[in-house]
């Protein structure tokens, strides 16, 4: 008997913590977090509406034929109703992939913007560092035999290159806000993972690969880029920030930068 209201209750207190957000996400700063955010929402109402009534009906069922004394009586089941709540359930949850794949594609297998500002990622155990085009806008050469982490040439850049002389490299990830960028992710050892989560997305770097990554932020700020793939004992300590900033901040770093090599 007790068993009924408990269920109740623990319903109630899951959906309480729903509605009010207790542990929530930090909000999107970019338009594909606003759409994945209302994809989720989409989903969770959904599916929160069909857990509330389960529960509250299964509480009902333990309450109604509970041990009263009654002879128990052998029931065969409904085969119209298990054929309408098989399918409709599955209409459901292929309609709600279906909804979540289009906005996961937009990100993933849209056109690249031909004027987004390139930026090379390395991952290593344990650190991110990343690589921009100096004023000539050119990836210069590099060598993995020059790739020296104490020196602060972690992409092995070749200084007898004058394209690579200008390039500029950073610990932390810094963009211009509202400008769309295009991330090329490599891994020199093992599979790390790219993740932000104000930006609502994340993608593996694959050593060997060289991995294309589109992404547009437009609230200024300061975000954690945390590597979510558990890549070896460092892996608690392998993250780096990726700053948002205006336009003109965001130049006028590149100009120090450049002006202190
Ligand atoms: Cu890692």
């Amino acid at each position: 008997m007790l068993l009924a209201p408990i269920i109740w209750l623990l319903t109630v207190v899951i959906c309480y913590f729903f509605f009010a957000k207790t542990w929530w996400f930090p909000p999107p700063v970019s338009q594909h977090g606003l759409e994945y955010d209302a994809q989720f929402m989409r989903t969770l109402v959904v599916t929160g509406i069909i857990f509330f009534f389960a529960q509250i009906a299964l509480g009902w069922v333990i309450f109604r034929f509970r041990d009263d004394g009654r002879r128990a009586q052998y029931t065969h089941g409904n085969n119209r109703l298990e054929t309408l709540w098989t399918s409709a359930t599955a209409i459901l949850f292929i309609g709600l992939v279906v909804m979540g794949t289009r906005i996961w594609a937009a990100v993933h297998l849209s056109e690249p913007d031909p004027n987004a500002i390139p930026i090379e990622v390395m991952a290593r155990q344990f650190a991110f560092s990343f690589r921009y085009t100096g004023p000539d806008g050119k990836f210069g050469r590099t060598d993995l035999k020059l790739v020296n982490d104490a020196a602060g040439n972690p992409f092995g850049l070749d200084d007898k290159d004058p394209a690579a002389k200008d390039d500029l490299v950073s610990a932390s990830l810094k963009v211009p806000a509202g400008k769309p960028i295009k991330l090329i992710l490599h891994s020199r050892d093992v599979i790390h993972n790219f993740f932000v989560r104000e930006l609502r997305l994340k993608q593996d770097i694959v050593p060997g690969m060289e991995i294309p990554f589109y992404f547009q932020a437009d609230k200024p700020g300061t975000y954690e880029i945390p590597c979510s793939e558990l890549c070896g004992l460092g892996h608690f300590q392998m993250r780096s920030t990726l700053e948002v900033m205006a336009p003109p901040d965001f130049e006028k770093w590149k100009q120090q930068q450049a002006a202190n090599q």
